[in-house]
């Protein structure tokens, strides 16, 4: 078994040799993106690595440990003004100081998010700039498309390409089956049966992460999301566990999420597997992958038909002549009333908040008054 992950800070050495950063993902648009920061002196940096409160950054200098300023970290974005994996970062580092302080986080091209766990309704950045997210799914017991549908609506919101990886496919006898099935739910991703046994696959997700670009592996834990990167590196970098023989579910092996550099100059996002997938999205993007429901929409006798009790509804049609699975409908339905939860959950949550602002702006312009009376 390979050893565990590094979580101790210094587990990576600051190398003094200088790295070119396109090995990171580096161009012409990040270069003019970070203009105004190189005029403040703060050097570039992309996050590799994130801890609790500690992060660990690429740089042209070797790793470094980075901490959020306190602008960043008290700011009113909330975590989503946290640097994530894959984010471009403006580094401030000050002779003897052993850990850089990120000043600004470059805007995301493309960022994947989701509802943070737990009641807050806050959005948690899960990993950004991504140019393809894999959604890893075990043919083992871990196969199951109504979940395939939820990450697809996350990952439409994300403008980032999805690619379906049906993993583990050397422990069944045809994959066909389940590749017509996953393609029904993913109209428009391209879906693939993937094994690190047989090496199925590999060429494939290799040919989507072409130098330069930046991928992420989604998925339950036990899907072989760490075993998947560890072959296309050749190495054994990261901890990987098997799943538990009574119900085959995953033992959350990894526990941070991490940016690899491949040797073919592409780079993957390895993260933990996730408990919980709750929505981050408006009602209307959790239903655009829904392209088959969509393009039946228009028959339905009312233009903004929900295709639930109106009367003359195409798609319920569609579903009672055998055209459309009907589990394809209730999870349609299940997705669009959890996305409106949320959204009335972030309208109640948007005017707490502007009540608190509106509080400490009120005693912070008191303060400054009592100041003046004073002098
Ligand atoms: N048969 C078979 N087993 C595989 C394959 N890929 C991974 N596994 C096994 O699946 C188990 C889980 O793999 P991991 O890579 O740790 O899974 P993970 O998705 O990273 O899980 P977490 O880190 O917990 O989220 C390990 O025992 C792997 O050996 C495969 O292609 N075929
Ligand atoms: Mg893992
Ligand atoms: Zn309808």
């Amino acid at each position: 078994m390979p050893g565990p992950p590094p979580t101790t800070d210094d587990a990576i050495d600051p190398s003094t040799t200088p790295v070119d950063l396109a090995r990171y993902g580096w161009d012409a648009g990040w270069e003019a993106a970070f203009r105004p920061y190189a005029e403040q002196g703060l050097a570039p940096a992309r996050v590799a690595i994130e801890y609790n409160h500690l992060l660990r950054l690429y740089t042209a200098s070797g790793d470094v440990r980075a901490q959020h300023s306190g602008k960043l970290l008290h700011g009113a974005a909330g975590r989503h003004a946290m640097a994530a994996v894959g984010d471009w970062v403006a580094i401030r580092r000050t002779p003897g100081e052993r850990t850089a302080v990120i000043e600004a986080i470059l805007p995301r091209r493309t960022h994947f998010s989701r509802k943070a766990a737990g009641e807050l309704t806050e959005q948690q950045v899960v990993a950004a700039n991504l140019d393809v997210v894999f959604i890893v799914m075990g043919l083992d017991r871990d196969y199951n498309p109504r979940r395939l549908e939820r990450y697809l609506v996350l990952v439409q919101a994300s403008g980032a390409r999805p690619q379906v990886l049906l993993s583990k496919a050397d422990l069944v006898a045809d994959v066909a089956p389940q590749i017509a099935e996953c393609e029904a739910v993913a109209p428009g991703a391209d879906v693939y049966a993937v094994s690190v046994r047989d090496g199925r696959g590999l060429d494939r997700v290799r040919a989507v992460l072409p130098a330069g670009q930046t991928g992420a592996l989604l998925g339950s834990s036990g899907a072989g999301k760490s075993t998947l990167i560890n072959h296309l590196l050749g190495s054994e970098l990261l901890a990987t566990g098997a799943v538990r023989a009574s119900d085959q579910r995953g033992r959350h092996t990894t526990r941070h999420r991490q940016l690899v550099p491949l040797p073919g100059g592409g780079l993957l996002i390895d993260t933990p597997g996730m408990r919980e997938l709750q929505l981050w999205t408006a009602p209307e993007t959790a239903t655009t992958s829904f392209d088959d429901i969509e393009a039946i929409a228009p028959g339905c006798h009312f233009t903004d038909c929900r295709h639930r009790t109106e009367p003359r509804c195409a798609v319920r049609a569609a579903v009672e002549a055998g055209e459309l699975d009907a589990a394809r409908l209730e999870s349609f339905h299940k997705l669009q009333d959890e996305a409106r939860a949320l959204e009335a959950r972030q309208d109640v949550r948007g005017r707490i908040v502007e009540r608190a602002q509106g509080k400490i702006m009120s005693r912070a312009v008191k303060q400054f008054y009592r100041g003046r009376d004073r002098e």
